[in-house]
């Protein structure tokens, strides 16, 4: 007898061990399954209230995955291991998801509140009729700078950025189309361009613009920049407007020479596990206050038009983050260059930061 209860304790115990470590595993790599929807944005871009909420109200329990950049996010999803319900890509890695058949199509009798998106933003060339994606935030990419640590000094354009008094002054976002745009604009090229001899010397200006360079960051460009630890940043419109929410000295400017206006939308992965919740999540984020809630929040701008009735005067009617089309309009929006194109991009990038360090 003694022996039996030995034997089913012991059953009991590896039968525990094993359930545990496979919940574990589970929650840890992103797996979705029964009432679990796995998430997959980019770093501080939601408020951590929506998604308690969401849960909530669902009952379906959210695991939540950031990245930083587009080229890291599609490789891990185009890897599969880890699947996602949701994910948040920028306009030219949904045209390459597409074209890698890694995207399922979104039904859109699912979702309620698409109505409250200005069309505007809808029905964009990388995405005609929002087969696939649902807008999240838009924005541009711009210069946040600090007047008072500059003498005065106004940035109005890219070149700017060249000035030597701006010595070890300049933060830049860790984005390879960016940083390389960054260097095409500034010689009035297409943030678009694939000629050789244009990214080459390119590459020779942002080389040229390393002394003025402190460091190349992620999230991090926020705080640095509102703790006055550098002069100037590139860095995405959002993250400019939460910047100056923390520190009114500093001011963002779009680049006379042109710059790039960028789209994030929701998309479903192929290897969605849970594509009702899916829906569900996106809906819920496309309802107004929750569209609100959430800018409000992140700093970002929402596509949401009704949204912006819930949104206070001065974040609304904020010209520097919600620019008028005149002003978007001169802008460009990246394209898809193509898998081969996009690879030597982010080479030229690690070359720039190789050589900077
Ligand atoms: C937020 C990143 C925004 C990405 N941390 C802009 N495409």
């Amino acid at each position: 007898m003694k022996q039996l209860v030995r034997m089913f304790t012991a059953v009991f115990l590896v039968a525990f061990v094993l359930i545990y470590v496979t919940f574990q595993l589970n929650s840890t790599e992103g797996y979705s399954s029964g009432n679990t929807l796995s998430i997959y944005n980019w770093g501080d871009y939601i408020d951590p209230d929506l998604l308690k909420q969401f849960e909530q109200e669902s009952g379906i329990k959210v695991i939540y995955q950031t990245f930083d950049s587009n080229e890291a996010m599609m490789t891990k999803i185009a890897q599969g291991g880890t699947t996602f319900d949701v994910a948040v890509p920028s306009e030219y890695a949904i045209s390459k998801m597409k074209e890698e058949n890694l995207l399922l199509p979104i039904d859109h009798s699912k979702l309620s509140n698409l109505k409250y998106i200005n069309p505007r933003f809808l029905n964009l060339s990388f995405d005609k009729e929002n087969q696939y994606s649902v807008p999240y935030f838009w924005g541009t990419v711009g210069i946040v700078y600090n007047p008072k640590l500059l003498g005065g000094k106004e940035i109005t354009s890219w070149n700017d950025l060249w000035d030597g008094d701006l010595r070890n002054q300049i933060l830049l976002v860790d984005g390879a189309r960016e940083v390389i745009g960054m260097g095409l604009n500034s010689l009035h090229y297409s943030l678009n361009d694939t000629d050789e001899a244009h990214l080459q010397e390119a590459k020779n200006k942002l080389n040229a613009l390393t002394p003025n360079v402190k460091a190349i960051v992620g999230d991090e460009i926020k705080m640095l920049l509102a703790g006055e630890e550098a002069a100037v940043g590139v860095v995405w419109s959002g993250d400019a407007s939460e910047i100056m929410s923390e520190n009114d000295e500093l001011d963002y400017v779009i680049p006379e020479e042109g710059s790039n206006l960028w789209f994030d939308n929701m998309v479903i992965p192929k290897t969605a596990k849970n594509i009702e919740g899916a829906h569900e999540f996106i809906n819920f984020m496309l309802d107004p206050e929750h569209a609100a809630q959430n800018a409000e929040y992140v700093g970002y701008s929402t596509p949401n038009e009704k949204a912006l009735e819930y949104l206070p005067e001065e974040i609304a009617g904020d010209k520097r983050f919600y620019p008028d089309p005149s002003v978007t309009d001169k802008l460009e929006v990246y394209d898809n260059l193509g898998k081969r194109m996009l690879a030597h991009y982010n080479e030229l990038f690690l070359e720039f930061k190789m050589y900077k360090n």
